[in-house]
């Protein structure tokens, strides 16, 4: 079956910059392979296999000891890619599926023994169809029990529409690249404000700092005019980032990412080593592996 997008970058070049000593990329993906784990009849693009031996040689690559492997849309509700690519990965994955309300206890109880800790709420409206606030509610505090958290995905001109929704979450929120920022307006302008005013305000509210090459304008491979958005959320929630390749960045059309340059943007968000370390180990750690 063929992807309906480019695919990822055959070659990726070493970091200059070396992550520190037991990293974690705390946002990437398992694709498949279509054969083994089909993907959802429902889906809104298909991607490339992206199988996980890919995944851990890439980490291997970039100097990253260990993945949080996020469910994507293409595969729907079924984690089966995700849970595989889990328990092959010898305690160096954790992951964050996507579940129905219909999930039951002893699903979330297998789910949670190959290393799923969160569950992912998709509000971009190209990717999934609208699924009501009280069916999220209801998940959010079927998973709340067994200390998951719930990821969410949504660009910034959402945000006043879901603020009441992210803000009675009874778990820990982490926001996917920062919520999707237009960069092409001022990072202290409104709509910016208002994102950063989140997490001020909500001390169980987190942040990833990823995706520079889906928000930027200017492209690669320095992404500068992300850059001012990354740190200043890393700056001000040193406690409260995460960050993540996004390998193998489904849905990328204008270009695709070669990952070694996107680490380098790390050392330029989070610029000194104990920002680094917070980002990179400490809050992954802690969220993930506790
Ligand atoms: C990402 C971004 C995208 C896709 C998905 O679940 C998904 O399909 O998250 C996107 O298209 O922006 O983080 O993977």
């Amino acid at each position: 079956m063929d992807a309906d997008y480019l695919p990822f970058c055959p070659a990726p070049s070493k970091p200059r910059f070396t992550p520190p000593s037991g990293a974690v990329d705390a946002h990437c993906h398992v694709f498949g392979p279509g054969n083994v784990f089909p993907y959802a009849p429902e889906r809104k693009y298909t991607p490339c296999d992206a199988p996980k031996e890919k995944l851990f040689a890439l980490r291997d690559l970039l100097g990253f000891e260990r993945n949080v492997i996020v469910q994507a849309t293409c595969h729907g509700y079924d984690n089966r890619a995700l849970v595989d690519a889990l328990v092959s990965s010898n305690d160096k994955a954790r992951g964050v599926a996507s579940v129905g309300a219909g999930v039951t206890d002893a699903e979330i109880r297998a789910m949670h023994a190959a290393g799923v800790r969160g569950t992912r709420f998709n509000f971009v409206k190209r990717l999934v169809d609208f699924t009501p606030r009280e069916v999220l509610a209801e998940i959010a505090n079927r998973i709340a029990p067994f200390g998951w958290h719930v990821v969410v995905y949504f660009e910034a001109q959402d945000l006043p529409e879901l603020w009441d929704f992210f803000t009675t979450l009874p778990t820990i929120v982490v926001v996917d690249h920062m919520g999707r920022p237009d960069v092409t307006k001022p990072v202290d302008g409104p709509e910016f404000e208002l994102f950063v005013r989140l997490l001020r305000e909500h001390q169980n509210i987190w942040s990833k700092v990823s995706c520079p090459e889906r928000l930027s304008k200017f492209g690669p491979p320095t992404y500068d005019d992300v850059v001012p958005f990354g740190k200043r959320v890393v700056d001000t929630f040193p406690d409260r980032v995460l960050w993540g390749t996004d390998w193998p960045h489904p849905n990328m059309k204008s270009h695709m990412p070669d990952d070694g340059a996107l680490v380098d943007f790390v050392p330029r968000i989070a610029t000194t080593p104990e920002a680094q370390r917070k980002l990179l180990l400490d809050n992954p750690m802690r969220l993930y592996w506790s």
